[in-house]
C-alpha cells in the first residue's frame, strides 16, 4: 500500500490592491503584467474606489497607529484595482514580489522598488497571512465574482 502525503502549510490564494498612486501614475498594466509573469493567476478583479469609511474598516488593524488617518485618506483618495490571486504559496511569494513596506528598503526588481515613491504611497498591497487573505478577499468580492 502506498501512502502519499502532500504536506504543505500553504494556501493558494492572496489578495492585492494597486493603490491610488499606482493607478494615478498609470502603472496598472505594468503591475498586472509583472504579477502574471511571476506566475500568479487573477481569479477576481475590480476597479473601484474606497470611501473613507470603507478604507478605515479595511485597515482597522492599524487604528491608533500614527499613520492611520493619513493611510485612510490616501487609500480613499482615488481609484484602486483590487484582485484575488492564485498560486502555490501565494501569500509568501506575493509579499516577496512586492518588497518591503518602505520602497527605499525594497529589493531591486520588486514592485515597490520599481513603482513606489514613498512609504505612505507604496503602490501595492499584499495580504500578510492566509487568514487575512481570506478576510480581505471577502471584503471586496462575493462568491459570484471569483473564478
Ligand atoms: P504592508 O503594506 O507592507 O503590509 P503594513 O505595516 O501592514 O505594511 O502597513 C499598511 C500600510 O500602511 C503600508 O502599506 C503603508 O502604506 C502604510 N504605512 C505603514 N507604515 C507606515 C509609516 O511608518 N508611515 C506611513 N505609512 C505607513
Ligand atoms: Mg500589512
Amino acid at each position: 500500500m502506498q501512502i502519499l502525503i502532500n504536506y504543505k502549510m500553504t494556501t493558494n490564494k492572496t489578495f492585492t490592491m494597486i493603490k491610488p498612486d499606482g493607478v494615478a501614475n498609470q502603472h496598472i498594466g505594468s503591475i498586472l503584467n509583472d504579477i502574471t509573469a511571476a506566475g500568479f493567476k487573477i481569479v477576481a478583479m475590480k476597479y473601484t474606489q474606497l470611501s473613507a469609511e470603507m478604507a478605515g474598516k479595511f485597515y482597522a488593524v492599524h487604528a491608533g497607529r500614527p499613520f492611520y488617518n493619513d493611510l485612510v485618506s490616501f487609500m480613499s483618495s482615488g481609484p484602486i484595482v483590487a484582485a484575488i490571486l492564485e498560486k502555490d504559496n501565494a501569500v509568501e511569494d506575493f509579499r516577496t514580489l512586492i518588497g518591503a513596506t518602505d520602497p527605499a528598503k525594497a529589493d531591486v526588481g520588486t514592485l515597490r522598488n520599481k513603482y513606489a515613491k514613498s512609504i505612505d504611497a507604496n503602490t501595492v498591497h499584499g495580504s500578510d497571512s492566509n487568514e487575512n487573505a481570506e478576510i480581505e478577499g471577502n471584503f471586496y468580492f462575493t462568491a459570484f465574482e471569483r473564478f
